[in-house]
């Protein structure tokens, strides 16, 4: 059976997933398609051969869709994940799940409703190889147990309306996800804090930052968030352990040597980045759903995500060490 995927968001995200499903993946295919710039899904749907909806309940109730997959702008993800959810439908939410904690409580509440897991969230560094193989070293005693990590995360350059706060919610979730994924534990508290400012960011957006988590354990991580480098896209995260250190490895490019130096491409952003993830993770989401499964990033997943984002958020303003809270217990359906 083909599986029918109605896509609610055309912008970048939305389209790079739409041609992946047309291009890559075997057994589904783009029926619907939907997005607040009606221009932009309609072209799409010309393009793929699929239905344009105006309203996006509409997309989601469709019989011409089976699962849903949500691109659209981060505010707007939990909406659209609780429509499908009473729709009764499989769901791939792009990160984060919501950029507060109230409203990716809200999926979480829906979905215990609904009595079974349906979310899965675009967390797709998990997909990556080499964060696999350093999660691997680590669950091994390859380095012994984790100490410290040091991890960068830096965009060339931001969105026109990019804040402070989103380069948390936006950006850097994706650590906040796949560190807790890496180490096997929850965090304790963290803090943010500001080096001086670089000339190239926004009115009014303070950029680099640098986020400190502490876990349960006490592992100590430092993350530089710095979303107008300039350079390029640069993913950077070392652990560091009692006998030994893993690291990412800068991604595999041919090396020059010209006009007397020696030099390696770096990537210019994130869909060319993390490419082979993004195809591992929405071909993995396709085939659990046409299993009736979900075995990605669930909503929890996302719901801790959120809450550590929310804490570093509190952080941007207070300056302080804020406790990393989660209000609720882990509904059985996560277990
Ligand atoms: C973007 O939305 C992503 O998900 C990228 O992975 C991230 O690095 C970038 O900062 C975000 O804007």
């Amino acid at each position: 059976m083909e599986l029918k995927i109605g896509v609610i968001g055309t912008g970048a995200i939305g389209k790079e997933h739409i041609e992946r499903i047309a291009t890559k993946i075997g057994g589904a295919k783009v029926t619907a398609v939907n997005d607040i710039f009606a221009q932009s899904a309609q072209e799409v749907a010309q393009k793929y051969g699929a239905t344009y909806f105006s309203d996006p309940k509409e997309l989601v109730n469709s019989d011409q869709v089976d699962a849903v997959l949500i691109a659209s702008s981060d505010a707007t993800h939990a909406d659209f994940a609780i429509m499908a959810i009473e729709a009764g439908k499989y769901v791939f939410v792009e990160k984060p799940l919501a950029p507060t904690v109230e409203e990716a409580q809200r999926v979480i509440d829906a979905e215990v409703k609904h009595g079974k897991k349906l979310v899965q969230v675009g967390f797709m560094r998990r997909y990556d190889r080499d964060y696999n193989d350093m999660k691997n070293a680590i669950k091994g005693g390859k380095i012994g147990d984790p100490l410290m990590l040091h991890c960068a995360h830096r965009n060339a350059h931001s969105d026109t309306n990019a804040t402070t706060e989103m380069s948390i919610t936006g950006s850097v979730i994706h650590e906040l996800d796949v560190l807790r994924w890496l180490l096997e534990e929850d965090y304790k508290n963290v803090q943010v804090v500001f080096p001086k400012s670089t000339r190239n960011t926004l009115e009014g957006m303070k950029d680099p930052q640098i986020v400190m988590i502490e876990t349960q354990s006490g592992v100590r991580i430092d993350i530089e968030s710095y979303v107008n480098c300039q350079y390029g896209y640069d993913i950077q995260c070392e652990v560091v352990g009692e006998t030994g250190i893993v690291k990412l490895p800068d991604p595999a490019k041919v090396v020059y040597r010209l006009a007397g130096q020696k030099s390696t491409e770096i990537i210019a952003d994130w869909d060319k980045r993390f490419i082979e993830a993004y195809d591992i993770e929405v071909t993995a989401w396709v085939n659990d759903v046409k299993k009736g499964e979900v075995n990605g990033p669930t909503a929890w997943d996302g719901y801790l995500a959120t809450a550590a984002a929310s804490a570093a958020v509190k952080s941007i303003s207070t300056g302080t060490v804020v406790d990393v809270t989660v209000p609720i217990a882990k509904p059985a359906i996560y277990n």
